[in-house]
């Protein structure tokens, strides 16, 4: 309040208050400057990266306008706030999407012609912000979009890493991994040096009786780490909400002790704390889907935990209310179990230093978390060791410890005769050492737990949460289908299907509200429209075959069927089972007649997407998708039947180009182990076809479109466990055509076969657990009969057509207006201005 300006100077401020840009004058002024002051260049010295840091730094005094209203805003209307803690945001490049949230790109387009540059070109400079693995980490970024657009107040937590997501390099047709250093020029971010937060590790707790005879319990000691606030604009489409991702960053805490090393003249060991405190946010664990209990890694959950707990909890101290209010203005959403340790965090807020009785902190608690599962895999399931958790948190665990107990004693008595469920359900696991099993605390600390597609949100209740759904019933559990916001993902990557779509609906409402779509069936008869939209897709496909030419040296024709799997490489993911079926389709052609090639589509298989640099097997596959690639696209025997691609370095940007670009892509894992993917919907809203397995949100998808618009194959997920079971204990017999494929490979036809045998082994001798050889028949069928139905063009457009028309539900807009209405219990706010 101090810091306000007093009233009668307001009309000063007021008078100068910046405006944002409307015409392309204006922002040729506002870019122009930012290139001569800010960036200290001249009109012989701009380059299309000076051009990209003016334009941004002209948008971002935009947003910056909107983003300050909308806090004020929120402060005033002082409702109920929304809060989603993600150790992953994986946002891609910033300037593009704001340009288009804000509808100036057009401004700018003008506007850098006239100044000499290709907006493309100036756009393609920004350096991805790459703070995350994959699906996970986008779905936090599709979110922020849709909470904005929707007009939630809202806010994003998560950690400022110095590096995101490594840069994949394929040398010699080996994954290298090299650095992500992002930071080197981002105007998107505004450090808050008076934004920050002193957080503890290791140390002691005391306990003792205060005057009254009351418990009173601290935590002493140990090391203060200082977290930075760096704050990110999201702005809404088409709206003037601008809300807030927070990023921490840490460093050390600039106290006493530091300064009397320093003065003693310890330089060196000053120095080493400094690093030390900084290591924390230094860089993302590279794992998806795949825990490693590593102590840097809980040492970074609890530091963005604790600091962004703290800030919320700082805001809701100013509002002077009742801490029993506290969950009627705060919800909290942790994304996975990541930031779990909230949980007890907020527990030890509220006792230790507010002084509240346990049970009703952990009313408030309970009422306050929501928890998000996005896997049902064993190994990603986090655990932290109790000897570790002891020494780093040791006032955390005491707290986990009286959670449990309390739980236990419930369960007890719910069901007296049932001892056996005790250790099942306990948080702690009795191994040796002791873990904490996250899920588990994460769910008992939580009121609502939610999957991510129908079919997972049932697996999580008859597997992993079985025993809790008899604990606190079904109600606890809720399913909320993952989405994708189109304006990225249509609007962004697809401008010109964006403008037709537009054109036949009568403006971009639908962009706001997808389920507008459907109207495009009643034009999948008009000549006109099915001819633009399969121009289109041949001009998306040229784009791709360009850049295909640019970075791999391939060229491959655009009129051929582009069949693409980009997404992390997993075993559960099975780019070996598509890559087995590339390489039966290469030993079928070479074995075929002239007349019979002068039959088959000519084919491109694209494969993009990074493996976690301990996984052995994932870069084993990519090893050979290259040399697959490097053996079929020289064989001028095959000529354009067949090319095999692996695109470096997949990410959000790249996706962009990719997506548009598909004719049929790939979503094939083992069925029951996709929670629900998000790229099968990125590609169908797109106007490509798919091919996956009843897993995931390829159900929904298909619920949607019609079975006759998705290519379904492979054994469902209810057989699974028995087939597992029948390949370890039963006669196991390969898959024929996939043994030939073997054949081929050991042949050493792709190169030195030993670098396989893992690989092949893993399906022959060591029980194909993932079932490659199970689907391995229906797989190559579905793809013979995919080639029958591109033959027939007309058809396969009307089914893109359709398809498009029934992806509505798939925006991440209807899941966010779900999570607000079933889980937060939040209103959206209108903004107050340049609301549109
Ligand atoms: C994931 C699932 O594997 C995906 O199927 C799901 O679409 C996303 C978003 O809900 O979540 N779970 C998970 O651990 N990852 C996912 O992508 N991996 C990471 O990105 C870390």
């Amino acid at each position: 309040v101090e810091a306000s300006i007093p009233e009668p100077q307001r009309e000063a401020w007021k008078k100068y208050a910046p405006k944002p840009f409307t015409s392309t004058e204006e922002f040729e002024k506002a870019a122009v400057s930012h290139i001569e002051t800010t960036l200290a260049r001249s009109l012989y010295n701009c380059d299309e990266f000076a051009a990209y840091a003016g334009t941004s730094l002209a948008f971002r005094d935009r947003l910056v306008i909107d983003w300050n209203a909308t806090q004020q805003n929120q402060t005033f209307a002082d409702q109920k706030r929304v809060y989603y803690l993600s150790l992953e945001f994986l946002m891609g490049r910033a300037l593009d999407n704001a340009m288009l949230n804000v509808q100036q790109k057009e401004v700018a387009t003008k506007g850098l012609a006239d100044l000499g540059f290709r907006i493309e070109d100036v756009i393609s400079q920004e350096h991805d912000a790459a703070l995350g693995n994959g699906g996970l980490g986008r779905l936090a970024a599709c979110f922020l979009d849709s909470l904005a657009s929707l007009n939630y107040p809202a806010w994003g937590y998560g950690l400022r890493y110095r590096y995101g997501i490594f840069k994949q390099e394929i040398i010699d047709g080996y994954q290298m991994e090299v650095p992500d250093y992002w930071l080197d020029f981002n105007p998107w971010e505004f450090p808050r040096h008076d934004v920050t937060v002193d957080i503890q590790f290791y140390g002691h707790v005391n306990k003792w009786q205060d005057e009254d005879g009351k418990q009173q319990t601290s935590w002493e000691g140990g090391e203060i780490v200082e977290a930075v606030a760096y704050d990110v604009p999201v702005p809404g489409y088409a709206t003037g909400t601008t809300n807030n991702l927070r990023l921490w960053g840490s460093k050390a805490a600039s106290g006493e002790f530091d300064f009397q090393k320093f003065n003693r003249g310890e330089y060196e060991s000053s120095v080493a704390d400094q690093q030390r405190a900084e290591t924390i946010s230094a860089v993302l664990y590279p794992n998806d889907n795949l825990e490693r209990g590593k102590e840097l890694r809980l040492k970074q959950q609890y530091f963005w935990c604790a600091a962004s707990l703290y800030d919320i909890v700082r805001r809701f101290k100013k509002t002077k209310r009742a801490w029993k209010d506290f969950p009627n203005q705060v919800a909290i959403q942790l994304n996975d179990t990541h930031p779990t340790l909230a949980i007890p965090e907020l527990m030890r807020i509220l006792i230790d230093l507010e002084g509240l009785e346990w049970d009703e902190a952990w009313q408030i608690t309970q009422s306050t978390f929501g928890y998000t599962n996005h896997t049902v895999l064993p190994e990603a399931l986090e655990k932290w060791s109790v000897p570790l958790m002891q020494h780093l948190l040791p006032r955390h665990l005491q707290i986990i410890f009286d959670i449990n107990l309390i739980f236990l004693q419930f369960v007890e008595r719910s069901f007296p005769k049932e001892r056996e469920m005790l250790g099942r359900v306990s948080i702690i696991e009795e191994s040796n050492p002791k873990m904490v099993r996250m899920a588990y605390l994460a769910l008992i600390g939580s009121h609502k737990v939610n999957g991510v597609a129908e079919l997972h949100s049932d697996l999580i209740k008859t597997t992993i949460f079985k025993d809790f759904v008899k604990i606190y019933g079904p109600d606890k559990f809720t399913n909320v289908t993952n989405g994708i916001t189109p304006r990225r993902w249509l609007h962004q990557a697809n401008p010109r299907l964006s403008e037709l779509i537009a054109s036949k609906l009568g403006g971009f409402d639908f962009l706001k509200d997808l389920t507008m779509l459907h109207k495009l069936e009643s034009f999948v008869d008009d000549k006109e429209f099915r001819k633009e939209f399969a121009e289109i897709k041949y001009a998306n496909k040229v784009r791709l075959a360009k850049y295909i030419k640019d970075t791999n040296g391939v060229t491959v024709d655009p009129k051929a069927l582009f069949d693409i799997q980009v997404k992390r490489i997993h075993e559960y993911k099975r780019q070996q089972l598509n890559i087995f079926g590339v390489i039966k389709r290469y030993l079928d052609i070479k074995a075929m007649s002239a007349d019979e090639r002068k039959k088959l589509a000519p084919r491109v298989n694209i494969f993009g997407g990074k493996a976690a640099p301990g996984y052995w097997m994932a870069k084993t596959v990519i090893h050979l998708i290259c040399e697959v690639g490097r053996i079929v696209n020289a064989d001028p025997d095959v000529g354009d039947l067949l090319k095999v691609i692996f695109l470096e370095d997949y990410n959000v940007s790249k996706a962009e180009i990719i997506v548009p670009a598909s004719d049929i892509s790939e979503h094939i894992s083992t069925a029951g182990t996709e929670a629900s993917g998000t790229s099968n919907m990125k590609f169908v809203l797109n106007g490509g076809l798919i091919i996956g397995t009843c897993d995931g949100a390829n159900i929904e998808i298909t619920r949607e479109v019609g079975e006759n618009n998705i290519f379904l194959f492979g054994n469902l997920a209810e057989d699974v466990d028995e087939l597992r079971h029948a390949h370890l204990y039963g006669t196991y017999e390969l898959e024929p055509s996939l043994s030939h494929v073997f054949d081929a490979i050991r042949s050493g036809m792709f190169g030195d076969a030993g670098a396989f045998s893992a690989l092949v082994n893993g399906i022959v001798d060591h029980g194909d657990y993932y079932l490659v050889s199970d689907d391995f028949a229906s797989y190559c069928k579905t793809h013979e009969m995919i080639d029958e139905a591109y033959r027939n063009q007309e058809e396969w457009i009307t089914k893109c057509i359709t398809s498009v028309a029934r992806m509505g539900f798939f925006s991440s807009d209807r899941c966010i207006d779900e999570y607000a209405e079933s889980i937060w219990n939040v209103e959206p706010l209108a903004p107050k201005q340049n609301g549109i």
